[in-house]
């Protein structure tokens, strides 16, 4: 037991750490205010890569607006990144000019400047930092609550697409080559799994016989691009539910957060992502995984919501591939999560060492669940054509 002037102690240098964090944060959003106080700097959700706080300015003219450090690790091209935000919103912003929405709100996240003029800054110590409009009278949830919040997300990433479906996707650049190319993840894991050492559970068991059974077929959505049936368009990159703002009165989605990873892409790898962190109603950070379940009546509700905007520029591969897509892109991420707990943890923030396994378990089932419902899932996206 730590006697009481030694608690006392660490209980000190704890608050002055966290003053001096509190500081530096403070002067880093100062970079981003313009002439505005900044009275808060808070933490904001729980995203797996980048470090995201809220900051309140002062009146006289009071505002709120997301601070991020990028993490340069995953993000190697940070000044192409925010390149990418600027010409995705310019050209939403021209869409809506041009035809607007009738009766709802939709609003994209506006970069701020910092005081060097550049949408970003660089700290001391090279880290990379950029602000963004905080959309107000919004809020985002961490899984579905019901089908009309399913609906309201698929409208949200097919309101993206179909604004972005006449931006050519030379204007964007490839930030993060290799970001759901299936094929490569699978020879990373190939390659980890050879250096990686492994402990025998039935856990790790389970995970390296699931990834074995289906190697053969991860080229599925890469194969169908080289062959020209499906083309790269714009896309999100993280459209998972809790990227989706829903207005806090009207429940309707106002705007699709976190554009970190928009580049050019199969737009299926989009569609994948929605309904693998959509129709699984335990959430991927679940201990519970071998109850996990893909809900299909959310499904159908997500897909309702994105082809009732998507319809004019899907074309008949776009469906085709659809059920492979959500299939794909639910191993993946269980791929991803899985090498990187083999790796020893070096990409996703992780709170133990088994929390990314824990993970890949939780994709992996919902894998099979999706599987399992096969022919559920491809009849239903036949009817909602
Ligand atoms: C990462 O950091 P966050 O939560 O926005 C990851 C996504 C994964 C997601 C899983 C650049 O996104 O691909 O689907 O975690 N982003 C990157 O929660 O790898
Ligand atoms: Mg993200």
């Amino acid at each position: 037991m730590p006697m009481v002037s030694e608690v006392g102690l660490a209980e000190k240098s704890r608050l002055d750490l966290a003053a001096m964090v509190k500081d530096r944060l403070t002067a880093i959003a100062t970079q981003f205010s313009e002439s505005g106080q900044v009275t808060q700097v808070e933490p904001l959700g729980n995203g797996n890569i980048n470090d995201t706080f809220l900051v309140t300015l002062a009146p006289p003219s009071p505002d709120r607006f997301v601070l991020q450090r990028i993490n340069t690790q995953v993000f190697q091209h940070p000044v192409r990144m925010m390149q990418n935000m600027r010409v995705l919103g310019e050209h939403i912003h021209q869409q809506l000019h041009q035809s607007p929405l009738a009766t709802r709100r939709w609003e994209v996240p506006q970069i701020r400047r910092s005081c060097t003029g550049a949408d970003y800054w660089v700290d001391a110590q090279g880290s990379y930092w950029r602000a963004i409009g905080y959309i107000e009278a919004a809020e985002s949830l961490e899984t579905l609550q019901t089908p009309t919040h399913a609906q309201e997300v698929g409208y949200a990433l097919g309101l993206f697409h179909r604004l972005l479906s006449n931006l050519p996707s030379t204007q964007l650049a490839d930030t993060l080559p290799g970001f759901h190319i299936t094929p490569s993840y699978l020879d990373h894991y190939e390659q980890v799994l050879a250096t990686g050492a492994l402990r025998g559970t039935p856990e790790e068991k389970f995970c390296l016989q699931f990834v074995c059974d289906r190697a053969p077929w991860v080229t599925v959505l890469e194969t169908a691009k080289a062959q020209g049936k499906l083309p790269l368009r714009p896309i999100h990159g993280d459209p998972k539910v809790n990227n989706v703002m829903l207005d806090t009165t009207t429940g309707q989605a106002v705007a699709m957060v976190d554009l970190d990873t928009v580049k050019p892409g199969l737009i299926h790898y989009d569609i994948g992502d929605c309904l693998r962190s959509g129709c699984n109603p335990l959430g991927e950070e679940t201990l519970a995984w071998e109850s996990v379940s893909f809900e299909l009546d959310l499904a159908a509700a997500i897909l309702r919501g994105y082809i009732d905007q998507a319809q004019g520029f899907l074309t008949a591969a776009d469906y085709a591939y659809t059920y492979d897509a959500i299939r794909l892109i639910a191993f993946e991420l269980g791929l991803r999560f899985l090498s990187d707990y083999l790796a020893g943890n070096v990409y996703f923030k992780v709170n133990h060492p088994d929390h990314n396994l824990a993970r890949a378990l939780v994709q992996f089932k919902l894998t099979e669940s999706i599987e399992a419902q096969e022919h559920g899932l491809r009849a239903m996206i036949q009817d909602l054509r």
